[in-house]
């Protein structure tokens, strides 16, 4: 019944308020009477979106079949002002065959953007994991490669110029080690590919933001320098996405901060582009405990808390890789979790109160 009566609430608030212009504005009544009243509950009653209460743009990771969902876009259109495509503008998504292209699913992302004014982040020109057969088992010459990679990254960009404000470029392009990831892109273009590819889509759009994009730069610092060397070599680069795939406890908040400042020192924009927390890393849970709930809370009020320190030029904005904890890909990679903001029936957890607290 309790569930119910939020629900309901839940669904008033997102008629009342959409995130469709950028400004902030005060907040409805509503959440500091549950805090009160329900501190035990792994849910609440929001009194305000993320992205009316954000400074810069919050954003969710989305596909364009799950925005064709009218309650699961509700909750995107009145939270979020910035998207990521979370596979569809994939290499392995778009390109279909050489020069031939499926912009399908992508360009009705980019329709739910600009029927909603919301900011489209590319992702990702080039990703090592998610390619086609015809790029996999490429078996023309190095010069043939590079031509199509060419083509390819610039009929992408050209495709959405002036729609999407922002690529990644090239990601995951770096080892734990801090050397070169042995991937199709090294193997037949060599060592300076990612400079290639920065220059290409550049090439294409002039207007458009370019990041290089990758995991565990919060966590490991040779990474983080390794990434930041090769950024150097090619500047200017606009920017670099942290991906902040966490767990609760790990990273510590000063090695974040560390691995921020090396980027920010450059003048490079940040931006935290995959956010989720993982909270039963250990898999001890097999559900979702108010003490697991008020950690995550805690743990993305600190996450926000670090970000806001960023100069606000450099400041891309946040992005959760998600909406609902049911969706995320950490639970067929690493089992039961609950990383996210919001449960499958799209109640709000209280996760969701640490980033608007931390936005306050
Ligand atoms: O969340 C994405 C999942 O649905 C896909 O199956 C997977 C492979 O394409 O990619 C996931 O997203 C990844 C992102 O594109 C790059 N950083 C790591 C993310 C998690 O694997």
């Amino acid at each position: 019944m309790k569930t119910t009566v939020k629900t309901i609430c839940n669904f008033i608030l997102i008629a009342v308020i959409s995130c469709s212009n950028s400004e902030r504005q005060g907040g409805i009544t509503g959440s500091s009477a549950n805090r009160d009243n329900q501190e035990t509950e792994i849910t609440y009653v929001p009194g305000m979106s993320l992205c009316k209460a954000a400074s810069y743009p919050v954003g969710v990771a989305v596909s364009a079949e799950k925005l064709g969902d009218s309650r699961y876009a509700g909750v995107v259109r009145r939270e979020f002002n910035s998207v990521t495509a979370e596979n569809q503008m994939k290499m392995a998504y778009i390109s279909v065959a050489p020069g031939k292209y499926d912009w399908e699913r992508a360009d009705a992302i980019v329709a739910y953007a600009e029927k909603n004014n919301t900011r489209v982040h590319g992702h990702a020109l080039l990703w090592h994991e998610s390619l086609p057969p015809w790029v996999e088992n490429f078996e023309g010459t190095d010069e043939e490669f590079e031509a199509e990679i060419k083509t390819y990254i610039q009929a992408v960009v050209e495709h959405f110029k002036g729609k999407v404000a922002s690529w990644d470029v090239v990601n995951e392009a770096i080892e734990e080690d801090g050397s070169w990831r042995n991937t199709v892109f090294l193997q037949h273009m060599g060592e300076d590919y990612v400079a290639r590819c920065f220059r290409w889509a550049r090439e294409a759009d002039p207007g458009v933001l370019l990041f290089y994009n990758d995991f565990n730069l919060s966590s490991n610092p040779v990474k983080a320098q390794a990434a930041a060397d090769m950024l150097k070599g090619f500047l200017p680069v606009d920017g670099v996405g942290m991906q902040m795939h966490i767990q609760v406890e790990t990273p510590a908040i000063s090695k974040i901060a560390d691995a921020v400042n090396i980027f920010t020192e450059m003048g490079l924009i940040v931006h935290f582009s995959e956010i989720d927390t993982r909270l039963n890393a250990d898999d001890k849970l097999t559900e979702l405990t108010y003490e697991a709930a008020l950690a995550q809370e805690n743990r993305l009020g600190e996450i926000v808390d670090m970000y806001n320190t960023i100069p606000e030029s450099q400041q891309y904005g946040i992005t959760f890789w998600g909406l609902r904890d049911n969706e995320s890909w950490l639970l067929s990679r690493y089992g039961t979790d609950w990383p996210l903001l919001f449960t499958e029936t799209y109640e709000y957890k209280i996760a969701h109160r640490g980033v608007i607290r931390a936005f306050e």
